[in-house]
């Protein structure tokens, strides 16, 4: 046999699995219309098991750190940055051609005490508070500038009727905390993308709530690009109709939408949030699916999956990104939360980094949607 023909032969063979591979991603299915992303914990960065590195790689064209660019892990005390991890997953990214998000820069949680109170115990004042969130925003947006296209700048700010979580920060600086740490967001870095992000924003008092705030944002001269929705969801909530209708509230605020934080918790919850501070005791009971799935709840996630990515897609004029919180059941938050030591299945691929079947109807669905980019 000629070089040539064995050359034309081996092409024939290998290039149609290579372009399938290609167009069956969740990310190549969603092109166009949004960014399709993950949360990544230190492990699959760092490569300890190649397979789930490889999955994030291939599916995803977006990714954002799970909790290494918390304030607490990433600025630790005052005079003390700590940026290998972070690193990593922006090198990681830009590895991987994926669009890498900053998670998040001004949270309640996971954030250290010396932000707060000065060394006499006392809560410092709100001139030392500006100023802590000012150097804080700047070196890390400064770190990151031209590599993290956007950032989580405030993270849960609002309660769920809508009023201002009694957080450290609104209690020394008034809801203007949220105006200036998104005004230092913006010196750091012109060109980076900047949002506000919160859970159960459907909830329709807390989607009031936020609209408001992008509008009051705007009208400040200060740059809001979206809302991003968390979207930890549960069998039943939220429903598809509280979604729609927040969705058109900051459609009409004149935001774009990000879903950043998906899941949906196949177990039954004593609690609907994603409150960290929450947690229930554990019971069989409420851990039931120990060995299986049995097809029948599995057939209702599935088709709760399918109406929750039809709506985003439905939405894909304003939806730019959509990012799951974990790439497989066993690195999923919610096997510890609300209640510790539960076996939960909420993510696209299960505990071997199989993906789940309803991956594939995923794709089929994507594809047959238009961009209404
Ligand atoms: O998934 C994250 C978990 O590993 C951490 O222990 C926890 C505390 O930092 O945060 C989880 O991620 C949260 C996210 O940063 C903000 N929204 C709620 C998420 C789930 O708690």
């Amino acid at each position: 046999m000629k070089i040539k023909t064995i050359f034309a032969i081996i092409a024939i063979i290998i290039l149609p699995n290579i372009l399938t591979m290609a167009q069956n991603s969740l990310a190549e299915a969603t092109k166009g219309k949004f960014l399709f992303g993950v949360a990544v914990n230190m492990q699959q960065v760092n490569g300890v098991n190649a397979k789930e590195s490889e999955l994030i790689a291939n599916e995803f064209n977006s990714i954002v750190a799970e909790n290494c660019m918390k304030p607490q892990l990433i600025h630790p005390q005052e005079n003390k940055y700590k940026w290998a991890d972070a690193d990593k997953v922006v090198a990681f990214g830009e590895k991987n051609k994926q669009v890498v998000t900053g998670h998040c820069l001004i949270w309640h949680s996971q954030i250290g005490k010396w932000f707060f109170v000065d060394d006499n115990g006392k809560d410092v004042t709100p001139e030392a508070l500006k100023e802590h969130m000012r150097q804080h925003i700047y070196a890390i947006v400064g770190h990151y500038k031209g590599r993290v296209k956007g950032w989580d700048v405030v993270n849960e700010a609002f309660e769920d009727n809508g009023t201002y979580r009694n957080s450290k920060f609104y209690q020394i600086l008034g809801k203007d905390f949220i105006k200036y740490a998104f005004q230092f967001a913006h010196e750091a870095d012109p060109n980076a993308e900047l949002y506000y992000n919160d859970y159960n924003v459907e909830t329709p008092a807390k989607c009031e709530a936020i609209a408001g705030l992008v509008k009051e944002l705007k009208a400040a001269g200060c740059r809001i690009d979206a809302v991003g929705s968390q979207a930890h969801m549960q069998m039943d909530s939220p429903t598809p109709d509280a979604i729609e209708n927040c969705f058109k509230k900051l459609k009409a605020a004149g935001v774009k939408i990000l879903i950043t934080e998906w899941d949906i918790s196949i177990l039954p919850s004593p609690y609907s949030g994603a409150n960290i501070s929450n947690n229930f005791a554990y019971s069989r009971e409420m851990d039931p699916y120990r060995e299986a799935v049995p097809d029948s709840i599995q057939q209702k996630w599935n088709i709760r999956v399918l109406d929750m990515f039809g709506l985003f897609l439905k939405y894909n004029d304003v939806v730019d990104r959509v990012t799951v919180w974990g790439l497989n059941d066993a690195s999923s938050w919610l096997n510890n939360f609300p209640i510790l030591g539960r076996k939960d299945y909420p993510v696209l691929f299960d505990r071997n980094n199989q993906p789940k079947s309803v991956v594939d109807e995923m794709i089929k669905m994507a594809k047959n949607y238009k961009s209404q980019k």
